[in-house]
């Protein structure tokens, strides 16, 4: 049985076949940003989806969606958060499929997003998120289109896991 968690849904999905990508971001506010990653994948023709979601307005729905992300057929998780941006280390902390953190700079950061910077890369040994630059959800969607690719069989793409 496939368990949908049930999110405030901003979901797109594009390519063929189920998403192998999810799109994870703190705040409606963080949208315009985010869409840089969403656009570098819909380029490549990688299916994808994006949440709305925060690890500390809704950490229940944070943990149900990463728990449940590899058995839903994902494959590389990006998130994205300003201030004291747990998302990223939230969501790996639930999952073992490689994260993508995005720091965001925001109306209200610290030192011009170096809190944000700080709170995605000093993971813990052992739980590991790879970091972008400061906004630069381009490159989260570049890395994790590399990812899939390196996962590919020789020419192809993989298919999601059911
Ligand atoms: N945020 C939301 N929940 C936890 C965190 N760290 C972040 C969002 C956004 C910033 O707080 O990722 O970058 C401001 O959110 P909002 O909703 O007040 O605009």
């Amino acid at each position: 049985m496939t368990i949908e968690p049930q999110l405030a849904v901003v979901a797109e999905q594009t390519g063929d076949g189920p998403p192998l990508v999810g799109i994870l971001m703190g705040s409606q506010s963080d949208m315009d940003t985010m869409q840089s990653a969403a656009k570098e994948l819909s380029d490549r023709g990688i299916g994808h989806e994006i949440h709305v979601i925060s690890a500390h307005r809704q950490p229940d729905e944070v943990a149900e969606y990463a728990r449940t992300a590899r058995g839903r057929g994902l494959r590389v998780l990006i998130a994205g958060a300003g201030l004291a941006a747990a998302l990223p280390g939230v969501v790996a902390a639930n999952t073992d499929l490689p994260v993508i953190g995005v720091p965001l700079s925001s109306r209200l950061s610290a030192a011009g997003g170096l809190d944000a910077i700080l709170s995605i890369i000093q993971m813990p040994p052992g739980v590991p998120v790879a970091a972008v630059g400061l906004d630069n959800a381009r490159n989260a969607g570049v890395l994790a289109a590399r990812i899939i690719d390196t996962a590919s069989p020789p020419g192809g793409r993989p298919t999601a896991v059911a």
